[in-house]
């Protein structure tokens, strides 16, 4: 193990000799420098994992994904090497403290929310039990965008976490890859009669991988995260120069690298964009190649090794062209014929599906396809016509509808792609992402699919890293749980079970709650430095943190945080516990309505915010540019977790978990990995309110009205009528209304107005076992010592025994 000497000594080497820097205690040079002394020890085990791996036999995952939100690297690679102490030390003899320091890394935002963390914890802990893993993804140039806010209205601005240097990346030009787009289809006349497809491409990029060093906690593993960016395949022309043109001699690249210039910020939702298509395309092609060539220099070509020692995992129907692009290449590249390669892969390939919204499920438009892949389509029309004869009809004979249903391709309207038919068809297994999940993926969304292919659709729960979620982010709760529990919990989750027994423990209560109180502290610091709002830490610290998504229902909590207002006002004695509500969020940039509800959110804080009357009783704060790092800092602050999304459109979530795991009491619907949640920790230490997934079914089959409950219910009629006043927005009225209009006149698809009495009353008797202060503490601790289900190294065995079948491999 590295010590403080040889760290110390290490940062000041390359602090001069890498950076070309005196020491002149330059945080941004230190906290460089000092990645690049730890990123020396991470890359000696990055090459000893390989060469282990990189073995005849070995089998191994390779998880595809458009997404990887990493978050900061320094702390978490310090933490996963244990020698975070070490290195505190040492930055210490330097004149610097270490999370000050670890504070100067940018985010890696390469994603989005959910889906993208979701890969980043999977990766941590493959790493962590010794898998061998290659995660696959897109070297953006510019990550999320930042989020600031300007009068209470959101702004983006370009994310560029790459300003200061990536001091953890290697670029391999060595294993750049070719990609070619567009062009035709030549069909040649072979001697025998049959006939052969040649893709005659017009376009071809480069991809070019940048590996970052995925480090294992304790164990013997650095794994790789390859991103690759995209560049013109030839650098310049020196054609165009010479004759003078100067700007547009550079023109190739500059197109070429729009491929991997930025990341699409939409989560949850297609917008059928062709460059999107194309950044698809782009990596999937890559990665393919990829694997493929690692699997060769191993085995060279042995193709029957490939299906035993290759494991590809979709993460979402985003990488489903990686079907199609293997198809092609053992087709047109290795003449597989066209039942072998299909063969190859369904053993092969397995896809991860996280969502049921309609407006999510990928389809893409069959003349893009034909402009952008012609050869893909071609191959994919084969599939569809052997798919449908050999398996559909011979399931369902003479069954037209069916065969409609389930068809790749929808017809009527605009011909498209249905990718997750495709997945679905090609896949050996597909899994949901909760139970409650993976029921409705079996129930409503394919349910044919379950019939024509029994015991491929499962469900893997969600989980999340206990190493960057508790030990790195809540040093001080780790430290009283390491004093109570002899195990390596986080490793062992589950070991923080033994707590359970001491949850009435009256000195366990104080330490566990005085922790929290100074988490809260930290947090109304940060609060007040960057919002200016100062909040009392002994307040409930209520909080709801993910994307801005009507289905996630951040208007419910808005509504009732109006009507909580609108009683203190009405009666300034009321009793209740003071609340503060912190959001954060960002909104897709073309998601009008989510704006407008950031601005609602907005105004209505700066009135309750500043009014002496309510005598701080209510506290309202939404923090700018939500990201993993953000998200580190609340998480451990929070007493209350808001997971209230209509029941049956949350797929799993995951800041469920993590707020759970450092003590926060959850708010929620029966949806997602909630109903985990809630056996877990047992319906006294949750509070469970709204319509479930069955009662929102039969209130929408009987047709609902949210006018009935806008008439029968005073408060919600006072709050929505008071958005139209200009009482949050003085001299202009009806600014907040759009919130009001999609409840009322858009429908309320999500059901917010019929959820709305149920989470009010919850809220109530929320506030009550607040004021109970032993209650509250128990159920703090046992939110904290029952989340052992939730670790996500539990969820990757759950694939390993499952999908992968793939073994550690360790020194
Ligand atoms: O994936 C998470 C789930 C969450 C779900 C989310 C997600 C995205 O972030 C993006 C696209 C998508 O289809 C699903 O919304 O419920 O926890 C990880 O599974």
């Amino acid at each position: 193990m590295a010590k403080r000497s040889t760290i110390k000594k290490a940062i000041e080497h390359h602090l001069q000799f890498t950076l070309a820097h005196s020491n002149d205690k330059n945080p941004e040079a230190f906290w460089k420098a000092t990645s690049l002394a730890i990123n020396d020890i991470v890359v000696e085990k990055l090459t000893t994992t390989r060469d282990r791996q990189n073995q005849p036999g070995v089998r191994s995952v390779n998880y595809l994904s458009l997404e990887y939100l990493m978050g900061r690297l320094l702390s978490n690679n310090l933490h996963n090497l244990a020698i975070y102490e070490e290195a505190e030390k040492a930055v210490k003899d330097l004149g610097f403290d270490l999370t000050d320091l670890c504070e100067q890394g940018a985010d890696l935002a390469l994603g989005n929310g959910g889906l993208g963390r979701l890969a980043a914890c999977f990766l941590d802990s493959l790493a962590t039990l010794d898998y061998p893993a290659t995660g696959y993804g897109i070297h953006y140039q510019h990550g999320l965008f930042k989020q600031s806010f300007k009068d209470g209205r959101q702004i983006e601005e370009p994310d560029l976490w790459r300003e200061f240097g990536s001091p953890w990346e290697i670029c391999r030009p060595e294993s750049a890859q070719l990609v070619p787009l567009y062009g035709h289809v030549e069909h040649i006349n072979n001697a025998d009669g049959s006939t052969t497809s040649k893709w005659q491409p017009s376009v071809q990029l480069k991809g070019v991988p940048w590996d970052i060093p995925i480090v294992g906690y304790n164990s013997d593993t650095v794994n790789v995260l390859r991103l690759w960016e995209s560049r013109s395949d030839q650098a310049f022309d020196w054609d165009l120069f010479n004759r003078g043109d100067f700007l547009n001699a550079h023109g190739k690249n500059i197109q070429a690298e729009t491929v991997s210039k930025v990341l699409y910020p939409n989560d949850e939702h297609e917008a059928g964009k062709e460059l999107r298509f194309i950044q698809q395309y782009f990596f999937c092609a890559c990665s393919i190649k990829d694997i493929i060539a690692r699997h060769q220099t191993i085995n060279g070509v042995d193709w029957a090794a490939f299906a035993k020692d290759t494991a590809i995992q979709l993460n979402d129907t985003h990488p489903t062209i990686a079907i199609l692009e293997f198809m092609r290449v053992l087709m047109d590249e290795y003449q597989f014929t066209h039942l072998d390669a299909w063969a190859l892969c369904r053993e092969v390939f397995a896809y991860t599906n996280h969502t049921l919204l309609p407006e999510a499920l990928e389809k893409w438009s069959v003349s893009l396809f034909e402009r952008v892949l012609p050869r893909h389509l071609e191959i994919l029309y084969t599939i569809n016509e052997d798919f449908l004869n050999n398996e559909v009809s011979v399931k369902w004979p003479d069954d037209n509808q069916i065969r409609a249903k389930l068809s790749l391709i929808e017809e009527g309207g605009e011909k498209k792609v249905r990718m997750a038919h495709l997945c679905v068809a090609a896949a050996h297994k597909v899994n949901g992402v909760a139970e409650i999940h993976s029921k409705l993926v079996k129930q409503d969304l394919f349910p044919e699919f379950d019939a024509l292919y029994p015991g491929k659709l499962t469900n893997v729960t969600n989980g999340i890293t206990p190493r960057r979620w508790l030990k790195a982010c809540n040093p001080k709760l780790s430290a009283l749980l390491n004093k109570h529990v002899k195990e390596d919990w986080a490793k062992d989750l589950d070991s923080l079970s033994s707590l359970e027994k001491l949850a009435d423990d009256a000195k366990l209560q104080k330490a566990f709650m005085d922790i929290k109180l100074e988490n809260k502290k930290a947090l109304a610091d940060e609060i007040l430095a960057s919002t200016g709002v100062k909040v009392n830490p002994e307040a409930i610290f209520d909080i709801q943190i993910k994307r801005l998504h009507e289905y996630k229902r951040q208007h419910l909590n808005f509504l009732h945080i109006v009507a909580l207002y609108r009683r203190l006002l009405e009666n300034p004695e009321l009793e209740m516990h003071p609340r503060v509500f912190i959001f954060g969020a960002k909104a897709a940039p073309g998601y009008r309505l989510a704006k407008e509800i950031i601005y609602a959110i907005n105004k209505v804080a700066d009135k309750v915010n500043n009014d002496a009357r309510i005598k701080d009783k209510l506290k309202v704060v939404f923090l700018p540019n939500y990201r993993v790092s953000l998200a580190e800092k609340m998480i451990p602050a929070a007493d209350v977790s808001e997971q209230i999304s209509t029941a049956g459109k949350e797929a799993s979530g995951t800041g469920n978990m993590k707020l759970a795991l450092n003590g926060a009491v959850t708010i929620g619907t029966l949806d997602g990995a909630n109903i985990e949640i809630a056996e877990e920790v047992g319906d006294d230490n949750i509070f469970i309110f709204g319509n479930t997934v069955e009662q929102v079914k039969a209130i929408k089959a009987e047709g609902y009205n949210p006018y009935s409950y806008y008439e029968q219910n005073a408060e919600i009629k006072a709050v929505l009528d008071w958005l139209d006043t200009d009482y949050f927005t003085p001299g202009k009225p009806y600014e907040l209304s759009a919130v009001k209009h999609s409840l009322l006149d858009g429908g309320d698809p999500y059901l917010v107005l019929a959820d709305y009495q149920s989470y009010s009353d919850a809220h109530q008797a929320l506030d009550e076992a607040y004021r109970d202060e032993k209650r509250w503490a128990r159920m703090a601790i046992l939110n904290t010592a029952l989340m052992g289900k939730f670790n996500s190294d539990r969820s990757i065995n759950d694939y390993v025994d499952r999908i992968w079948q793939i073994k550690p491999c360790t020194k």
